[in-house]
């Protein structure tokens, strides 16, 4: 049975001795530059230095990004692809820019193969709307694992529902790792779509995607990546990857929310139906009938998210300069520490792969005997922000046997100090756990 901090006698962390703080090392000293770019990371919770450790769920924004919006909205404000007047000129320029540096992101061979989306979700539904609902037929197969977030499950459900299609799983082992020797059983003819998450939202791993694209091609199957914790943390690749839509979101990726995008390759994009109607993603319109645009015009119809689409931008921008594979080394280096540091705990139950080279910044985990929403409330009072329940993927949860995990997450301008006093206050929260039941 877990303790519930809601129903009473559990002292309040101030009854429990102060931790010292960590003083700054090297490294925190040299990611203080990156740090001053976030304003926000200076704010103080409960009088205590802000720890954002909820990356996963959104990151935090440098001063580029907010720049590029104020400075969009102060100057170029005006609706896009429509407008002869200058403004209109511009703010059309500025956001298709953004189509463009996107495709070169992620490496793709031509930018009218980037759709902008509300999110990554909206972007999967995209995909499983026009590309699902015309070619699908009954009978035919879709290959998910049971590591999905809900937004690579439920999209399918509705097509399985509609469509009388199948869907099947890769199973994951006790260590978090997806069981490949199922894919020859789980993989055939029939299989017309393997959609999977890049890194797991919920336990950090890493997935052999390239592996899993090249058998899903060998049997005619169209692969479908969720980068939604991957694009923002790693060098993406989608031609050297050979995926054929991958979908992710700007605001995990220091941009603002309300952004997302599917990269599909452009035979497909030309293919498939649109997803909504009206205004932008038409080519010519009767009463009775109408013709469309060419991608990714055709799949974004009404006025977009302009001025956040701007700020994406500046995020890149802000990516690039620090470089992925800089930031890929750093984040590594981090988890590398915190699994050393979080095994040594014996009464913390981490999930995931203990190898931190499949295992991204993420670290979920269990403290025996206290609800993860217990935890996330001491440690909040800590100034420590982190996640706890099911992380949108209870049919992972429920193969976990748990209702839900704590769940720590990194991005580039975390830092050891703060995985130590990470650390340090679950021992406070073990200590306010431990204190209750000796009442
Ligand atoms: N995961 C988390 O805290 P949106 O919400 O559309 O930007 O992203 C959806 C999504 C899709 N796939 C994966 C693997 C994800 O992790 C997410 C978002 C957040 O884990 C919010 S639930």
């Amino acid at each position: 049975m877990m303790t519930d901090i809601h129903s009473g006698n559990i002292p309040a962390a101030s009854d429990i001795p102060e931790t010292s703080r960590v003083p700054a090392s090297d490294g925190a000293k040299i990611f203080k530059k990156t740090r001053d770019d976030f304003p926000i990371l200076k704010r103080k919770i409960y009088g205590k230095p802000l720890i954002y450790l909820d990356n996963a769920a959104t990151s935090q924004k440098p001063f580029s990004v907010i720049q590029a919006i104020q400075t969009y909205y102060e100057n170029s404000n005006a609706n896009i692809h429509r407008g002869v007047h200058h403004l209109a000129e511009e703010a059309t320029s500025a956001y298709e820019a953004v189509r463009k540096k996107t495709a070169a992101f992620i490496h793709a061979k031509d930018h009218h193969s980037i759709l902008f989306t509300r999110n990554c979700t909206e972007a999967i539904n995209l995909a499983a709307f026009s590309w699902g609902r015309k070619f699908l037929k009954p009978g035919d197969e879709i290959l998910l694992t049971e590591m999905e977030h809900h937004s690579n499950l439920i999209p399918w459900h509705f097509l399985k529902n509609e469509k009388g299609i199948e869907l099947k799983f890769i199973p994951f082992n006790e260590e978090g790792i997806l069981n490949l020797s199922k894919l020859p059983e789980l993989l055939s003819s029939r299989t017309k779509l393997v959609s999977l998450t890049h890194i797991s939202n919920s336990l950090g791993t890493i997935n052999p995607i390239k592996q899993i694209i090249e058998a899903a091609h060998e049997k005619g199957a169209l692969v479908l990546i969720d980068g939604a914790q991957s694009v923002p943390h790693l060098p993406v690749d989608v031609q050297d990857l050979n995926c054929d839509f991958l979908a992710f979101s700007s605001h995990k990726m220091l941009g603002p929310t309300g952004v997302g995008i599917l990269y599909g390759k452009l035979e497909l994009l030309e293919a498939m139906d649109p997803f909504m109607g009206g205004g932008e993603m038409i080519r010519e319109v009767w009463l009775d009938h109408s013709t469309y645009s060419k991608p990714p015009w055709k799949y974004e119809a009404g006025t977009p998210n302009i001025a956040d689409t701007i700020g994406f931008g500046a995020a890149l921008d802000y990516l690039n300069q620090t470089g992925m594979k800089e930031i890929q080394k750093q984040e590594e280096e981090l988890t590398r520490f915190a699994l050393q540091r979080f095994s040594a705990e014996k009464e913390i139950k981490v999930y995931g792969p203990q190898n931190f080279k499949i295992h991204a910044g993420i670290i979920s985990f269990n403290l025996e005997g206290i609800h993860p929403h217990d935890v996330g409330t001491i440690l909040d009072q800590e100034g420590i922000a982190i996640r706890a329940g099911h992380h949108c993927t209870q049919p992972l949860m429920r193969k976990l046997g748990v209702s839900g995990t704590a769940r720590a997450s990194f991005y580039f301008y975390n830092t050891k100090e703060e995985v130590e006093l990470l650390l340090q206050s679950i021992q406070k929260v073990f200590q306010i756990f431990h204190h209750a039941a000796a009442r």
